[in-house]
């Protein structure tokens, strides 16, 4: 059976290392993969209206949608085999999520952390769209009846969710028939969390306020190269075991990105640096990044180069995308019981 995979990011900055290490790299890997010669049908997002739930800057994101969708062009996603689209494009979204939101008690997005992360000690000055961003979340899956949806640690339990609302519709409105199917998490064994340069206790993130803290996509090699010499170490050296690893984020995160950039365990990096000044470590991850990542880059720089070119490939992807999900809207408006013409 053709898995449809469905998995987006939000255009809220420029791309960083970790959506490229923890994700891009991921999608393209399962937009190549065939089983028994099926291959998989994957759609990839830019989930704009999501990008606006937590502040945003009206200047910077019609440009960041489309850095987005040349970041996902430039590490390899196909267009002509995969859906790239803005889920602005494709009004069925946000119109589904109003349907979802109806039928979504207040009380399981409390228990959601995610909110309770990003709003941080303010919830009460949160946005109501920070709020209800699992239901957003939800819509953007259940519209295209996505089988498998790759997902991190943090959005194990937002998918949670979006299986609870699929059981809610089926129950309530298809008379328990599997009219949505539950979508599975994909677990990528090589999916990697890269965590800041400044502090290895947090994530590496494209709106974090320090850019020292993260490798943009879009960083030269110089600014990667100084990046990584100032990233946060310790006194020691670099470790040679999982054990010397322990309780010093930042050297473990080095050698992991280290390890996911070069396609290798983090043990076979600490077998070759482990002993070493981390001078030595971060020289080398610096010419390994620029390697990897010097040709995505060129690659984004031409792409958005040519804005119409960008543009028309979004307008195509959303219009493939409608084509998909319109008669889903339309059964559900039916099924719920709004007149129809
Ligand atoms: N540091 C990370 N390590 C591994 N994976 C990561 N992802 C993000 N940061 C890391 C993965 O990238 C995808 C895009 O996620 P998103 O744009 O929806 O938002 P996010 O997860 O919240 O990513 P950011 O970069 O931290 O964005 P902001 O700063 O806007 O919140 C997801 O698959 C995520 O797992």
């Amino acid at each position: 059976m053709t898995k449809r995979i469905l998995s987006c990011m939000q255009p809220t900055n420029r791309l960083q290392l970790g959506n490229y290490l923890g994700a891009l790299k991921n999608w393209v890997k399962l937009q190549d993969e065939a089983k028994d010669g099926v291959s998989n049908q994957c759609l990839y997002g830019a989930v704009d209206l999501h990008a606006i739930t937590n502040g945003h800057d009206p200047a910077a994101l019609a440009n960041a949608t489309r850095e987005t969708a040349a970041a996902y062009i430039a590490a390899g996603v196909d267009p002509s085999r995969s859906y790239i689209f803005a889920q602005s494009h494709v009004p069925q979204h946000a119109q589904l999520n109003w349907l979802l939101s109806s039928m979504t008690q207040m009380g399981k997005l409390e228990r959601m952390t995610q909110f309770k992360d990003k709003a941080g000690k303010n919830a009460e000055r949160a946005s109501l769209g920070l709020f209800a961003y699992p239901v957003l979340m939800a819509a953007d899956i259940l519209l295209y009846k996505a089988t498998h949806v790759p997902v991190g640690e943090d959005q194990k339990q937002h998918l949670e969710l979006t299986r609870d609302i699929a059981s809610v519709f089926n129950e309530k409105y298809a008379n328990g028939e599997e009219y949505f199917p539950l979508p599975e998490p994909y677990i990528m064994g090589t999916a990697t969390r890269v965590m800041s340069l400044r502090d290895g206790t947090q994530k590496m993130s494209k709106s974090a306020e320090s850019d020292m803290s993260r490798i943009n996509l879009t960083d030269d090699a110089d600014m990667i190269a100084k990046k990584f010499k100032k990233a946060k170490t310790d006194q020691g050296n670099v470790p040679a075991s999982d054990a010397e690893g322990e309780g010093r984020p930042e050297a473990m995160n080095l050698i992991g990105i280290y390890a996911a950039l070069s396609d290798t365990d983090m043990q076979v990096v600490m077998n070759e640096f482990g002993g070493q000044q981390f001078s030595a470590l971060k020289t080398a991850l610096s010419d390994l990044a620029v390697a990897k990542l010097s040709p995505i880059t060129t690659r984004m720089n031409e792409l958005m180069g040519d804005v119409a070119e960008i543009d028309a490939i979004l307008k195509a992807g959303a219009e493939k995308a409608q084509e998909l999900t319109q008669p889903t809207l339309d059964d559900v408006y039916r099924m719920m019981g709004f007149l129809r013409g």
